[in-house]
């Protein structure tokens, strides 16, 4: 299991990334289809919580599955972790926020999908010729990439863990510090209305997952691609008479 996963550039195709998905994989994949998203040579990084709130958080181990798919651990699926593992949880709270699907499996179910959770980095970078791309479920707690990067190789720290993602400070308070060490970082969590950039810090989850919309953005130009932008979720193709 590592903390912190590298990843060498994509040579052949583009590399998108998505906020939140919350179990809407059926939205998703007709977002990816809007964007033109080819799997054979494109990749699509998630900044975490795959699971909860939305009708399919069991296909969640399919999609982690595909080699052209990866994903750091967001809270949610740290909630699944403590749950099986024992550690302080609020069940209510946990239920209230959509893990009603995984508290009601069984037991060997739980356990295969937090042996996977668990496999999952709390951070990631993804090298690209226009420089690297860092990505994690909530904030950085350092101002420097370099520094977590370190400390999540070397040492399983609860409070950076914590920061990593549970952490809405920065949006809160609005801080337009750059975390150094990465040209930009991708994070979800805070649910935003329209893709945020703080610094060098993009928040992603513009909730594709409830009345908002998906927003894709591609690591190398750092421009949203995805469709429907505002408009709510991404509207069925039609098909021309
Ligand atoms: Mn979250």
């Amino acid at each position: 299991m590592s903390r912190f996963l590298r990843l060498a550039a994509n040579t052949q195709g583009r590399d998108l990334a998505v906020g939140d998905i919350h179990g809407h994989f059926g939205r998703l994949v007709m977002c990816l289809e809007q964007a033109g998203f080819d799997p054979a040579v494109d990749r699509l990084f998630s900044v975490g919580d795959l699971v909860d709130r939305g009708p399919y958080s069991e296909a969640a181990l399919q999609w982690l599955d595909r080699p052209w798919f990866h994903a750091v651990q967001g809270n949610h699926e740290a909630l699944a972790i403590t749950y099986l593992r024992g550690g302080r949880l609020d069940l209510q709270m946990y239920r209230a926020a959509g893990g009603g699907w995984f508290l009601d499996l069984p037991r060997s179910e739980q356990v295969r999908f937090v042996e996977r959770f668990e496999q999952l980095p709390i951070a990631m970078e993804v090298e690209n010729e226009r420089g690297l791309i860092g990505l994690l479920h909530a904030d950085s707690p350092f101002a420097d990439w370099a520094v977590l990067r370190t400390w999540l190789e070397l040492d399983d720290d609860p409070e950076v863990r914590e920061v990593c993602q549970w952490s809405r400070r920065r949006l809160k308070e609005g801080d337009t510090q750059p975390v150094h060490g990465v040209r930009a970082l991708l994070v979800g969590h805070t649910p935003v209305l329209q893709a945020k950039l703080l610094g060098n810090v993009w928040h992603l989850d513009t909730g594709g997952w409830a009345n908002g919309h998906f927003s894709l953005i591609d690591l190398a130009t750092l421009e949203l691609v995805s469709p429907g932008q505002g408009a709510g979720p991404a509207p069925l193709p039609t098909r021309s008479a």
